[in-house]
């Protein structure tokens, strides 16, 4: 239990333990642990109250060595409270963490929120027993209104404070715990609790880039996990994922429910899209580090499983994962990669070459098998559209057992290839239809 804060009124729920944390084993979560969690051992559930005070009473006395709520206390205004919600909720959705929020009027929170002109940019205090423990400081230097936008500097304070109240530190101190993230590690694309937003950058130099990511990173995920266990379900449901053109798309997909899609084709930039759980991708502009531009921001979290994939109109590579994938390439020269299991894959207009992998692999074509000519070299098959412009161009394929024209299905059976196992042919069928996403987008 913890002392000299008595737990909120609103849920005994959300009374907290607090412990020691011990090494997981792991460096690359070791060197994010603080050596200090909200639950009495490594690994469950916890509720957490959280509350944005409005006056600096609400603070006991004596309260920090800096006492931030006697030098310039300001309440968080509207838009820096909607702000700290959804960071909180990025962080709920990766681990078995619940945030309730409570009136300060209830009884203290565990994790308040405010501004104090005693701060630099922010701080916050981690998991404990003083009275401090737990809270968040705002510099009063930072924007109140605007700015908190994901992807920007404010918005990623956001992220990295909270991630100190729930017991992170920083990967370049041994801290407690005498452990640092390997250096390869330690950037801002693993972690958005490092002070270098590119490998090899000074920790003690400010940020000079623009970008920052909008979620936690992939050793956010891996550190918190281990100490408040994994979400049950993290985005359940078809989940549609739309990438918009402009800004960097520089964050994490926490995903293990429903057939999902990442849906590329707004982009101007061709993608290397990889969907192998724990892979990086190139998809969408390359994010300013203020040193080297990082171009593989896009993080698929181990144990995330994204089904579907679809294309640019420039020259794309596709990777699928072990699942049923359905891998569409749209225009340009495109490499598809299906990988073990059944998929589909949809080469669109242009020079593509697909690769099936393991498994029951079908092309997908919208035009009739007689607009096509059909060659079997050696272990590929060269399928070309004889139509007027080719609309769906000519095609290299490898380990993919059939072909399904617009009004007829046609099996490969090359040179040693036995007749295909698997699913019945119109399961196959159901499934190419079932492909399209329906879900609403959640990335804007
Ligand atoms: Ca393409
Ligand atoms: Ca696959």
């Amino acid at each position: 239990m913890t002392t000299g804060r008595p737990a909120p009124a609103l849920a005994s729920e959300a009374r907290t333990a607090v412990t020691f944390v011990p090494r997981s084993g792991d460096r690359r979560i070791d060197g994010l642990l603080a050596g200090a969690g909200w639950v009495a051992a490594p690994g469950e559930a916890v509720t957490l109250a959280y509350a944005f005070p409005d006056a600096a009473e609400t603070y006991p006395s004596p309260y920090s060595a800096t006492d931030e709520p006697r030098r310039g206390f300001t309440p968080l205004s509207a838009a820096q409270r909607q702000a700290v919600r959804e960071a909180l909720g990025l962080w709920a959705r990766v681990a078995d963490l619940r945030f309730v929020e409570t009136d300060e009027a209830d009884g203290p929170a565990l994790l308040r929120f405010a501004a104090s002109a005693a701060v630099r940019t922010a701080q916050a205090y981690y998991p404990g027993h003083g009275a401090a423990a737990g809270d968040v400081w705002l510099s009063t230097s930072l924007p109140a209104a605007d700015g908190y936008r994901p992807g920007s500097y404010e918005f990623f304070v956001l992220l990295h404070e909270i991630g100190h109240a729930l017991g992170l530190e920083h990967p370049h101190e041994p801290g407690r715990l005498g452990a640092t993230l390997p250096r390869a590690l330690d950037h801002l694309g693993f972690s958005v609790m490092s002070y270098r937003p590119y490998p090899g950058a000074d920790p003690n130099r400010p940020f000079r880039g623009e970008d920052f990511p909008a979620t936690p990173m992939p050793g956010d995920i891996a550190a918190v996990r281990y100490l408040y266990g994994a979400a049950p379900v993290a985005a359940p449901g078809d989940t549609l994922y739309r990438f918009e053109p402009g800004r960097p798309i520089w964050r994490t997909l926490v995903d293990t429910d429903g057939i999902d899609t990442i849906d590329c084709s707004a982009l101007p930039e061709p993608v290397r899209l990889d969907l192998r759980p724990g892979a990086w991708s190139v998809v969408g502009p390359p994010a300013d580090t203020g040193g080297p531009a990082q171009k593989r921001t896009l993080a698929v979290a181990p144990g995330t499983v994204i089904e579907n994939a679809i294309g640019t109109e420039r020259g794309d590579r596709l990777i699928g994962n072990d699942a049923d994938n359905r891998l569409e390439g749209r225009g340009g020269d495109d490499r598809l990669h299906g990988g073990a299991g059944d998929d589909v894959l949809v080469p669109g207009p242009g020079k593509d070459r697909l690769f099936g992998g393991p498994g029951l692999d079908v092309a997908l074509f919208d035009g009739a098998a007689a607009d096509f000519s059909i060659r079997i070299r050696g272990d590929r098959v060269i399928v070309h559209d004889l139509r007027p412009g080719s609309p769906e161009g000519r095609n290299r394929l490898q380990e993919v057992e059939l072909l399904a024209f617009g009004d007829q299905i046609v099996a490969l059976f090359g040179e040693a290839a036995a007749p295909p196992a698997g699913p019945a042919v119109s399961d196959v069928l159901a499934s190419l239809l079932a492909g399209d996403g329906t879900a609403p987008p959640i990335w804007g």
